[in-house]
């Protein structure tokens, strides 16, 4: 179903006139606005008024993660804060949080890109749409349940956490939509399995998966393990929070991102310059309506392409293709570059391992080491030990033949990796930092 069909199936022609109106708007407004951007743009000589066509965007300064940092925690605001209406924050593992700030015209803007995306998934005002994202300060629980209110379907705001009790939720409730993390959801089942509830006799059928990456073999698991369809959602606090970009359930292969809210490119992460579309890069997204924290260029970090081929279920926006990981989760194996979503594929390929996993990187005599850990399957566990060696083995060859990096792979007990109620933590770096 399409939620508004006039703005999601705009001609090619009428997105670009809107987005290059909107574009000269939004920097209109941060130069007399914000500071920091007037300052930016001064310094490269250029105006607002400078910008004739959309391809002038690529004269604009970029915004990255560091700006907002170092203007904690509001000064790349554009608007009075009696303005601001709610805030949110970036959990940011490293350094300081990153803050947001969103007008009520901000918020109706959200709810309603979440609402096409849950919309893209086949959810509708019939269904009952579990939430179990974190609610917070985090993006990802206000976020999808304003979506699914805008739908007007039935909501349950559950939250991570008390994950048995979820899983009796969806059961007793009826839910036949799961907003969560893919990993989470891996972990609800899990739950499910322990008190008795088999996810394929719920009514549940649509999975809104995202907040992390994951990869086409950890969708084929959670599909066959829960019986639903597994969707992919993006978004991320800086632009918006979930519903920047969501996959449709008709094509199932990409994300259509609403071009008519944010404006999109491709660049090389190094020189910086624009990639024609199709090519892997770094997306950089610049939002055209926000009024609270309007962003220039800002430098995702994660590496994706843009196909602006025509899709099957009618939408017009350009989809971004499944992320390939983000440039600063890229791992740097004695000179080898290794995604955590690269060594996933290749675990998942092994249907008696469990889809739980975690990279531990050390450095032993001034040389990185990469272990994989993976839990084996239930029935594996009961396995004799020669055949758990034979599997370790393959593994290590299968990355090594793919990756061309030398790894130990190490069978775990099952559920011995830790759970997380959010984002899984794939990468334990125990190298000391420089
Ligand atoms: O994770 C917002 C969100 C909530 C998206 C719920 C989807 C669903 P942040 O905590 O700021 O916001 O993290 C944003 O998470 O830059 C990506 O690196 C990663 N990410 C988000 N969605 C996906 C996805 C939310 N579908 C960062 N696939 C982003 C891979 C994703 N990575």
């Amino acid at each position: 179903m399409i939620f508004d069909i006039r703005k999601e199936t705009l001609p090619r022609e009428e997105i670009e006139a809107l987005q290059l109106r909107r574009l000269r708007d939004m920097c209109a407004r941060v130069y007399a606005n914000v500071p920091f951007y007037q300052k930016r743009f001064n310094e490269i000589g250029i105006t607002p008024a400078d910008i004739k066509t959309l391809a002038d965007l690529r004269n604009l300064p970029f915004t990255e993660k560091q700006d907002l940092r170092d203007y904690y925690p509001f000064g790349l605001f554009a608007v009075p804060r009696e303005n601001i209406v709610r805030l949110h924050a970036s959990s940011g593992t490293t350094g300081k949080a990153v803050v947001v700030g969103y007008t009520a015209r901000d918020l109706e803007n959200w709810a309603e890109a979440a609402a096409r995306s849950l919309a893209a998934a086949g959810v509708s005002h019939l269904d009952t749409v579990h939430v179990a994202y974190g609610y917070g300060l985090f993006t990802g629980g206000l976020g999808a349940h304003g979506g699914a209110e805008r739908l007007g379907a039935t909501v349950v705001p559950a939250s991570g956490g008390a994950t048995r009790r979820q899983a009796m939720l969806l059961r007793d409730f009826g839910a036949t939509a799961l907003c969560c993390t893919p990993s989470y959801a891996l972990h609800l089942w899990e739950a499910g399995q322990e008190v008795g509830i088999d996810f394929k006799e719920l009514p549940l059928r649509t999975g809104v998966f995202g907040a992390e990456p994951w990869t086409e073999e950890m969708r084929h698991d959670i599909e066959q393990k829960m019986g639903i369809n597994a969707l992919n959602i993006y978004g991320l606090s800086e632009i918006m929070g979930p519903g920047v970009a969501m996959e449709c359930v008709e094509a199932k292969t990409g994300m259509h991102l609403w071009e008519d809210l944010f404006l999109p490119e491709i660049i090389d992460p190094v020189t910086g310059e624009q990639l024609p579309p199709g090519e892997v890069g770094e997306l950089v997204l610049t939002t055209l309506t926000k009024e609270g924290i309007p962003l220039v260029r800002y430098r995702t970090r994660d590496l994706t392409s843009l196909d602006y081929t025509p899709c099957c279920c009618g939408r017009t926006h350009v989809r971004i293709t499944r992320l390939r990981g983000r440039t600063d989760d890229m791992l740097i194996i004695r000179g080898v570059n290794v995604f955590p979503q690269q060594i996933e594929g290749l675990l998942m390929e092994q249907r008696v391992l469990s889809p739980n996993y975690q990279l531990v990187v050390d450095r032993v005599n001034n040389l990185d080491t990469l272990e994989v850990r993976v839990e084996m399957g239930e029935h594996l566990f009961a396995d004799e030990i020669g055949k758990l060696q034979t599997l370790e083995r393959t593994l290590q060859k299968n990355i090594k033949e793919y990756l061309g990096v030398t790894v130990k792979v190490r069978l775990m007990e099952p559920h011995s990796i830790e759970r997380s109620e959010g984002k899984a933590r794939r990468i334990v770096d125990n190298r000391p930092k420089d």
